[in-house]
């Protein structure tokens, strides 16, 4: 049976994880199984909180402080719930989250190692009760997600922190799927890309009652 509620999902991992590329073979499984939803992405998701990434990710600019960047994440999200997440939740449609606070906690919190109570803080001021549904976690080893991204070029300013940093964001996620273990889907993302999307459809199709794979 569907799930009668409609989901918030989110998807994480360090970069070049392939979650641009699992996100598209999930909305295949939603479109097979009759959810009408939403794709969007943080940070970003509406033109204001865009315009924030932007200012996020260009590495022209003097490099903006840890509690900066922190705050603007939040800023970005803030206006991403109240102007696309909720209503579309409120309409009956599924959410598809291309990264959310779970990123804020391994980027800003183990990345940057700012206090994780901070991030508390600004999650309930800006999320309430509000968490995703499920979260799809892709792990690579820091060597792989790098040289997946960088064969893309063109790298953004976070894109270009070092392996240690990586390192620290990637067991930031370890230790969010061990705390939340319902919520969290752990996906061993170092495979070819369909084996990931096997993996992730055998599991959220148990998950969510589904019957129709993809053609
Ligand atoms: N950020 C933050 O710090 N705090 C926050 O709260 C939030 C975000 C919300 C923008 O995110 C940055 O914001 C991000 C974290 C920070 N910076 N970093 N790093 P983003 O999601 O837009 O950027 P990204 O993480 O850099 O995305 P990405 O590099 O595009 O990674 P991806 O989506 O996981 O990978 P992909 O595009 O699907 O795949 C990358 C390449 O690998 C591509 O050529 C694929 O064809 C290939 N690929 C994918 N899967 C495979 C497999 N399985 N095998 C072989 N090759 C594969």
């Amino acid at each position: 049976m569907k799930s009668p509620t409609p989901q918030f999902i989110s998807l994480e991992g360090i970069e070049g994880a392939g979650k641009s590329t699992q996100k598209k073979a999930l909305c295949e499984l939603l479109l097979a199984n009759g959810i009408a939803f939403i794709e969007t992405r943080e940070p970003g998701g509406t033109p204001h909180a865009e315009a924030i990434r932007s200012l996020l990710l260009d590495h022209t600019l003097e490099a903006p402080a840890a509690k900066t960047e922190l705050l603007l994440m939040f800023a970005a999200r803030a206006q991403h719930l109240e102007m696309r997440i909720l209503p579309a939740l409120a309409d009956g449609l599924w959410v598809v989250c291309d990264r959310f606070t779970d990123a804020t906690y391994a980027y800003q919190g183990k990345g940057r190692a700012l206090p994780l109570e901070w991030i508390a803080t600004l999650e309930t001021l800006v999320q309430g009760d509000l968490r995703p549904d499920t979260t799809l976690i892709f792990d690579v080893p820091v060597d792989v997600g790098l040289e997946r991204a960088g064969k893309r070029g063109d790298l953004d300013r976070i894109e270009l922190e070092d392996w240690a940093f990586f390192d620290r964001v990637r067991r930031g996620y370890r230790a969010i799927a061990e705390a939340n273990d319902r919520r969290v889907l752990w996906f061993d993302a170092s495979q070819d890309m369909e084996s990931v999307t096997d993996a992730m459809y055998k599991k959220l199709m148990s998950r969510w009652g589904f019957s129709c794979r993809p053609n």
